[in-house]
């Protein structure tokens, strides 16, 4: 089977499942062609089964916004008929189901079929795609997809209640590929860090409003009152500097670490006790599922799909959205016992086991398989 596979290759939840899912259809054999307009970030060894095509766009000066919706429509219908495409995967709806539905239209004038599979990861419904000026494209386009699946029932429900979807959408939860994500030993890059045997407290994000890094912080100086701790702060983004403000205001900054973007996140989970992810919203929380697949317990708030992962009392707590006493609380009722900290653990890799990449693939090929029969 040969797939596209569209998705916003920068640094974020969407783009990284969407590559590690054509990186392990590759593995199976399948002909993978990327069609982003920049290389996926996770995209970066030569494997036979993948492809990339970049989406050039012209910056003509006419064009305060340049069209991308055009560029990458126009590439699909080109990848499509000089590969020969059996079907076009794209994440994150806005624009790409749209971009995707005038490329079938204009395939179908070539008469070749091209169904697409349009996978809904979060804020294209919960924040971006609820906006009013997004709203009629969106609905039209994720209805017109020949599939339809979200990362969680919860963005399910969501979609269903704030748009007028008129089909089924498939739940497929994100996954976790263990090869990669696993406690590895990195003792002497803990001291490094904790000179003092703290205990350290891990986020990462891309740092949007959404995540409210700020609270992150705010959590982390009430945990300082009764346990030594330090914090690793990963990923950039438009809030960096606000957070970085509130730390210099709050804390001692030299407990806090600005580690940026980085790229084997395994490498510092495997040095954390705790993750922290006090998001305003959230459909699902891959960020959190990494670092449980590493051991690492997570305090959480109880938004959008997050429940669906990590699990009241056993694999950590949640909290409501801008509670910080209640997450540093908890947050303390897991690191000030040993035992308590090593059940949690055990707890959060079992919880991780259920989203393993072998058993969440199946459930996109059977997928692929019924929408292309279904012609
Ligand atoms: O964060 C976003 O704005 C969009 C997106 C992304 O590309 O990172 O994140 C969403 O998709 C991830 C993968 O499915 C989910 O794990 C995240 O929960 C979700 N983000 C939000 O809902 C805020």
């Amino acid at each position: 089977m040969k797939i596209g596979i569209v998705c916003y290759p920068t640094y974020g939840g969407s783009g990284v499942i969407a590559t590690e899912l054509g990186k392990a259809l590759a593995d199976k054999g399948y002909k993978v062609h990327f069609i982003t307009y920049k290389q996926p970030f996770r995209l970066d060894s030569f494997h036979e089964n993948i492809f990339f095509h970049e989406v050039n766009f012209s910056n003509y000066p006419l064009f305060e916004y340049p069209p991308y919706e055009t560029a990458l429509a126009s590439k699909i219908v080109d990848v499509a008929l000089f590969e020969k495409l059996d079907l076009l995967h794209v994440h994150y709806a806005i624009p790409h189901a749209s971009a995707a539905y005038i490329a079938k239209q204009i395939l179908k004038e070539k008469n070749y079929h091209l169904p697409f599979i349009t996978t809904l990861h979060g804020t294209d419904i919960t924040l971006v795609g609820k906006d009013e000026t997004f709203i009629p494209v969106v609905t039209f386009s994720i209805n017109q997809s020949d599939g339809i699946t979200s990362v969680s029932q919860s963005l399910k429900d969501e979609t269903y209640q704030n748009f007028d979807i008129t089909k089924d959408i498939a739940v497929i939860p994100n996954f976790i590929d263990f090869s990669r994500f696993k406690k590895l030993d990195k003792e002497h890059f803990r001291k490094v860090i904790a000179k003092n045997g703290e205990k350290i407290i891990v986020h990462t994000s891309n740092f949007r409003k959404v995540k409210r890094v700020e609270d992150v912080v705010k959590v982390f100086c009430k945990i300082k009152e009764s346990i030594p701790a330090k914090l690793l702060l990963v990923g950039d983004g438009p809030e960096r500097q606000n957070v970085e403000k509130l730390t210099r205001q709050v804390c001692m900054e030299d407990d806090v670490y600005f580690l940026g973007k980085q790229e084997a996140v395994e490498e510092l989970l495997a040095i954390a006790d705790l993750f922290v992810l006090p998001s305003e919203t959230e459909s699902f929380g891959l960020a959190a599922l990494e670092a449980m697949a590493c051991e690492v317990p997570v305090i959480s708030t109880n938004t959008g799909g997050i429940p669906e992962i990590n699990v009241q009392g056993v694999t950590g707590y949640l909290s409501n959205v801008g509670d910080v006493d209640d997450m540093a609380a908890n947050a303390i009722k897991i690191l000030s016992d040993e035992s308590t900290l090593l059940q949690f653990r055990k707890n959060a890799i079992a919880q991780a086991n259920k989203f393993s990449l072998d058993s969440i693939l199946p459930m996109y090929e059977a997928y692929y398989r019924k929408v292309i029969e279904q012609k």
